[in-house]
């Protein structure tokens, strides 16, 4: 990553672990928790048993990628494929593929704001795929769409995969839908993945599973201030709650002291005080229906042209234009 793109991550980093641990009620982003150690607890979230997205997802694909890849170049002239978080790649290598396969004239662009998932990716991609051209950046979502518009004009089609706009609330998700088809000419196509609404329960299981490793990663964004910022939490006097609003269709992860503290952060010059069973809330994964996607989609200039999903209907990615 280039020393800017560096400075932009550790500033924000700064700024918004301060706001967030002085507001009230506390929050953190949880687009803080991929780090080195984040990233590598992702990976076992998604090997989860009970985290039943990344198999669905990988599912759709596997039954439909030679439908879904005609979709991408339907008039085979070509086209730059970019991805929004695309993380280790592993579901999206499956459309690469079927790309290669069919000879089709693309290049790959994935964006994630996790520097060692993008090194990871572009430097197995450069193995395993030697005939894809890859172009790996580091940015946020909201900053990396800027970017866009001034990249080629060609074809454009954008990946945001994995239900990783569930992490926005409906209003942000409109912003960032609204930017994307502000970015978009009017061939382009968007490609989402919206985990959809189900049983209470199953949703509840994905995000608190049973061997902890959520609980892990949630925590990790302590361990990482602790890291980064000098801080003495105690990862221990925390626990990792989720809950789940079938009405909202919005799951929520928080973190919870289970005692009254204080807690230094040091490179904040800082103090921070906790009551017994106070929260910091640190993740939203929002789960959806046809309704709502229609609903965002139209709220911000965009209409889904198709829909995929697995046997199970846990999960469905849509196809959007402008
Ligand atoms: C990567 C944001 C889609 O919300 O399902 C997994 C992250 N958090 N388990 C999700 C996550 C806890 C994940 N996204």
């Amino acid at each position: 990553m280039n020393s800017k793109d560096q400075k932009v991550l550790v500033s924000s980093f700064v700024k918004e672990v301060n706001e967030g641990l002085t507001a009230f009620p506390k929050y953190l982003s949880s687009k803080f928790f991929y780090d080195e150690v984040g990233d590598e607890l992702f990976q076992q979230i998604m090997a989860l048993p009970e985290y039943y997205l990344t198999r669905a997802e990988y599912e759709i694909f596997k039954t439909h990628k030679a439908n879904i890849i005609h979709h991408f170049d339907a008039k085979n002239e070509g086209f730059d494929l970019i991805e929004l978080g695309a993380g280790d790649g592993k579901k999206t290598k499956l459309l690469l593929e079927e790309l290669l396969q069919k000879e089709h004239n693309f290049t790959y662009n994935p964006i994630d704001i996790s520097e060692n998932a993008i090194e990871g990716l572009v430097k197995d991609l450069n193995l395993e795929m030697p005939n894809v051209a890859v172009q790996g950046q580091i940015g946020e979502y909201f900053e990396v769409l800027d970017r866009l518009k001034q990249m080629s004009d060609r074809k454009k089609v954008i990946m945001v995969l994995g239900s990783n706009i569930g992490n926005l609330l409906h209003p942000r998700a409109i912003q960032f839908l609204k930017k994307l088809c502000n970015a978009m000419h009017n061939d382009d196509l968007l490609f989402m993945g919206f985990d959809q609404k189900k049983h209470p329960q199953k949703v509840l299981d994905a995000y608190n599973d049973k061997s902890g490793v959520t609980a892990a990663f949630n925590k990790n964004i302590l361990a990482r201030i602790n890291k980064e910022l000098d801080a003495n939490f105690n990862l221990d006097k925390f626990i990792h709650w989720e809950t789940y609003d079938p009405e909202s269709g919005t799951a929520k992860s928080y973190l919870i002291s289970k005692e009254k503290q204080t807690v230094d952060i040091n490179g904040l010059s800082l103090q921070i005080y906790f009551e017994a069973w106070e929260s910091i809330h640190t993740e939203i994964s929002q789960k959806y229906d046809d309704d709502i996607v229609k609903w965002l989609a139209k709220e911000s200039g965009l209409k889904i042209e198709k829909s995929f999903s697995d046997k199970n209907k846990d999960y469905k990615n849509y196809l959007i234009s402008k």
